[in-house]
């Protein structure tokens, strides 16, 4: 059985960025119904069940045809916002990439600055819902996205930073307004955990 993760912080510890509403729906309701979904979808598939999310998203060739898309759906809508919850945190001017983490950013996106440009193009891009991701391919970061509950770990990739771009992650607050959601929610990226993920 897949289970709904608690928010590793408050439900209001992201305002003003993230409001405390839109942290209960997102939660406790989208993210709470992918849970549902998903343990309903495999209650008489053991073998898939009892995987762990990660590996079960590296399993969907094996999934049998007739339940296969809404599990693609499903277990991608749980471990994506699994990502999500985890590399955000309370604003804090000392959480900023360092290190080795830094340097990465500079030789592959030519600064931080341009790194965050091309995210949050790219998230104003993607027409419809989906999310993008920081990855490492082959040694090398690039930003990609997908659309619906799609993840890059299905191609074996781990996430190294995400952002949700479905209306829902952002409407109560922000309505139509996307760029606004996407410069708001660069205060309150974990880069902390992006650099734990980046060094393993
Ligand atoms: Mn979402």
């Amino acid at each position: 059985m897949f289970t709904l993760p608690n928010l590793p912080y408050a439900y209001e510890a992201l305002e003003p960025y993230i409001d405390r509403e839109t942290m209960h729906f997102h939660h406790d309701k989208h993210h709470a119904t992918y849970v549902a979904n998903l343990n309903d979808l495999l209650k008489d598939q053991k073998e898939f069940a009892q995987m762990e999310i990660g590996q079960l998203v590296r399993s969907f060739n094996k999934i049998p045809e007739a339940i296969r898309q809404k599990v693609i759906n499903n277990a991608g809508g749980v471990i994506n916002h699994n990502h999500y919850w985890q590399l955000m945190s309370p604003k804090d001017e000392k959480n900023q990439p360092q290190g080795k983490l830094l340097e990465a950013l500079n030789s592959a996106f030519g600064g931080l600055e341009k790194f965050q440009e091309n995210f949050s193009a790219k998230a104003l891009g993607r027409f419809g819902s989906g999310w993008i991701w920081l990855i490492a391919k082959d040694n090398k970061l690039e930003i990609v996205d997908t659309a619906n509950q799609d993840t890059p770990e299905s191609e074996g990739y781990k996430p190294l930073l995400t952002l949700d771009v479905w209306e829902h992650a952002y409407y109560l607050k922000y309505q139509n307004r996307r760029a606004d959601y996407i410069k708001a929610w660069w205060n309150v990226v974990n880069w902390k955990e992006v650099e734990k993920r980046f060094n393993r």
